[in-house]
């Protein structure tokens, strides 16, 4: 609908429409209980991530409070978080994990 044209009623040259769906950062807390291991078997478990990868992102959480593990569509977001609150919480390890829009 409302396809520019010229003076003489030529359609001009448009950009298609190919809106990109939001990404949602999921990201990791840092708290004084759970053991390093443990966040580095959840990086490897539920991100796929390889050993040497899940160490440094479980230390830049240490250090620094919070990182960004990935970015993901609404869903996989929401699902990883579902994901590691459940497996935090069946092993009683007070780690946090949430989303945000990119
Ligand atoms: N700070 C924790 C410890 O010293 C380790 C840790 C890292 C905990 C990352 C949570 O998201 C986290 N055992």
């Amino acid at each position: 609908t409302n396809t520019p044209e010229n003076e003489r009623g030529v359609a001009l040259k448009t950009r298609p429409k190919t809106k990109r769906p939001p990404l949602y950062k999921v990201m990791l807390l840092n708290d004084d209980y759970t053991p390093m291991e443990f966040v580095v078997l959840v990086l490897q478990r539920f991100f796929s991530l390889d050993e040497s990868r899940s160490v440094e992102i479980m230390l830049a959480v240490h250090t620094k409070g919070v990182a960004v593990v990935a970015v993901f569509p609404y869903e996989v977001a929401e699902t990883k978080v579902a994901q590691v609150m459940e497996f935090a919480r069946r092993n009683q390890h007070p780690l946090q994990c949430t989303m945000e829009q990119e």
